[in-house]
């Protein structure tokens, strides 16, 4: 995929200083998780004697990439970018999209050296942004902390390589496998800690799915409210048979959400007109049935299944457990908790 040229360099090759400088650019990238998307996030810090005098990132869609950012900030901080190193996570662009290419920012600022963790699968890009670095008598080096990189912007990358988003399940379950206290009207029954939790999961997808039975039973909102948020992801309704009431919250409360005939049978081509829309991740937030119609057609890429500590008196069975999970070809990646409760994150990514 890669021409010879681009391939990640042996790791020997890196300095620990290299190493640390790249670590940055990982991290600064951070910032932006939540609002840059359908782009990737990508950090930059330039280095002059060894030293960071500018840090940058894409902080928002239609803001400053990375790299103009770092320059930006090495001026206003009073120092001279000229002769610096760039700490680069992504390859710089080359293309005039919603900001002029970087390519030329690191020209013009006299980059002497740029360090880019990994490349741009954006056809526009693709190799294109080293290319002209190097001509311009620039030395670039690639492939420092890659898969790192590479892990913190896999949505993008997914969606590069398949227009389709990755699909993330969430579901909460008793300590019998129940999804819902049928003696009881529709309510929650994790910690606030948990619920903290899992807006900041909805807050770094750009959709959320649920079936019509979810709307019907429990009228969720779906909307980021315990955590700042920018963004509302689009709330997208699986609903065969026109059941969807009326007055339903997420139809009422203004926000976007899109209902959708289509059968179950049919969730690849969904999928992929979601890529379309540019939505590299999507939530599936239930109820079983729909979350098992994902499993079944091998669709889920990652699965946050939360452990409660609470028994319900009319359990509601989800029919879904860890071997259920592991049967759809995810593996137990770690145990993390979520407020009080413990959860179990599968996954067959990276
Ligand atoms: C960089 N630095 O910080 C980012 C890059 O729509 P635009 O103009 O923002 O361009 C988006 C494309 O640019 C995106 O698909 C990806 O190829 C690249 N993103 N490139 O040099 C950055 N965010
Ligand atoms: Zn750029």
């Amino acid at each position: 995929m890669l021409s010879r040229r681009h391939q990640p360099v042996p790791s020997v090759e890196w300095s620990e200083a290299d190493v640390r400088f790249m670590r940055r650019a990982l991290e600064v990238a951070e910032i932006g998780r939540g609002r840059v998307s359908p782009n990737p996030l990508v950090g930059c810090v330039l280095v002059q004697d060894g030293v960071i005098i500018a840090e940058g990132w894409h902080d928002h869609l239609g803001g400053l990439h990375a790299e103009q950012m770092a320059i930006h900030d090495a001026e206003q901080k009073g120092h001279s970018p000229n002769g610096s190193t760039a700490y680069i996570t992504l390859e710089p662009c080359n293309h005039f999209g919603r900001t002029p290419p970087c390519t030329q920012a690191l020209m013009w600022a006299g980059v002497r050296k740029a360090i880019v963790a990994h490349y741009d699968p954006n056809p526009t890009v693709r190799g294109k942004g080293v290319q002209v670095l190097e001509d311009a008598g620039i030395e670039v080096k690639t492939g420092l902390l890659e898969a790192e990189a590479a892990h913190q912007m896999r949505e993008f990358l997914y969606w590069c390589e398949h227009r389709r988003p990755i699909v993330t399940v969430k579901l909460a379950v008793d300590k019998h496998g129940s999804v819902d206290d049928r003696s009881q009207s529709a309510g929650r029954f994790t910690s606030e800690g948990c619920l903290d939790a899992v807006h900041q999961l909805r807050k770094e997808c750009d959709g959320i799915i649920v079936g019509v039975e979810t709307i019907i039973r429990d009228d969720p909102s779906l909307n980021i409210r315990r955590v700042p948020a920018e963004r509302q992801p689009l709330r997208i309704v699986i609903d065969p048979n026109g059941r969807i009431p009326k007055e339903a919250q997420v139809l009422t409360d203004g926000g976007e959400t899109m209902v959708l005939s289509d059968d179950f049978s049919n969730l690849p081509a969904l999928l992929n007109r979601l890529g379309d829309m540019e939505i590299q991740r999507v939530m599936v937030e239930g109820g079983p049935v729909t979350i098992m119609h994902f499993l079944d057609a091998g669709l889920v890429d990652e699965f946050y299944l939360v452990q409660a500590d609470v028994e319900h008196q009319t359990p509601y069975p989800s029919g879904i457990d860890s071997q259920t999970i592991t049967a759809a070809g995810l593996s137990l990646n770690q145990i993390i908790t979520w407020g009080d409760e413990s959860v179990q994150l599968f996954s067959r990514l990276d």
